[in-house]
């Protein structure tokens, strides 16, 4: 019998588990965005949200860093088939911001400074979706959508709106701009749900 590492092995295999079917292990850290980068700084940064009924709230960046920060250590995979295991962000969990705005809504449309959206069902933002605000111990670069970013890592990453600048609550779904344009109305990676049949 050869001579080869257990601890190797081991982790090759818990690795080949958590790629979804379609993708491949990357590790880098790709920069996919349909415009140019946006420049916010943190003091003209707001975060909207928009209830079914047209209320609205607005937090500073201070406030909704006030909600408080957790660290999300998760697995991202993108649509273009690339997965990274193991990335460590911080970030404010979403559902605080649904409170009280969140009746008679089932679905979600995400907005970004320079005019993205994508959209959600609301289960899928409800205790999985955070705002992020740092990628691997550093404030999150313009690149990838500082300064704060949502973060829906059980979905393809196409829903994980850079630039985040707010919620539209909506009591039907409707489609954004990805979804518009044939990509996935839900983008689940582990039932492939990539593209559109329409
Ligand atoms: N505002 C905005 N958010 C966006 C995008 C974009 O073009 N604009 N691209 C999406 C897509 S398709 C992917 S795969 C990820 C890429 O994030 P990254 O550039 O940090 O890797 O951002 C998503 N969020
Ligand atoms: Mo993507």
């Amino acid at each position: 019998m050869g001579v080869f590492s257990p601890g190797f092995r081991g982790s090759r295999r818990d690795e080949d588990v958590r790629i979804p079917p379609g993708q491949y292990l990357e590790r880098g850290f790709p920069v996919l965005s349909t415009g140019a980068t946006e420049r916010i700084s943190t003091a003209d940064w707001r975060f909207t949200v928009t209830g079914a009924k047209g209320e609205t709230r607005s937090w500073t960046w201070d406030e909704t860093i006030a909600v408080g920060l957790e660290t999300v250590n998760t697995d991202i995979h993108c649509v273009t088939s690339w997965s990274k295991l193991d990335t460590m962000w911080r970030g404010v969990p979403i559902d605080p911001f649904l409170d009280g705005l969140d009746a008679d809504a089932t679905h979600v449309m995400v907005h970004s400074y320079g005019g993205y959206t994508t959209n959600l069902p609301l289960e899928d933002l409800r205790g999985r979706a955070w705002i992020a605000t740092e990628f691997d111990g550093a404030p999150l670069t313009p690149e990838h959508g500082g300064p704060a970013r949502l973060l829906v890592p059980h979905l393809y990453f196409w829903k994980s709106a850079k630039w985040v600048q707010g919620l539209q609550l909506m009591p039907r779904d409707s489609p954004g701009f990805w979804e518009r344009n044939g990509y996935h109305d839900h983008g689940d990676p582990w039932l492939e749900e990539r593209y559109s049949s329409f």
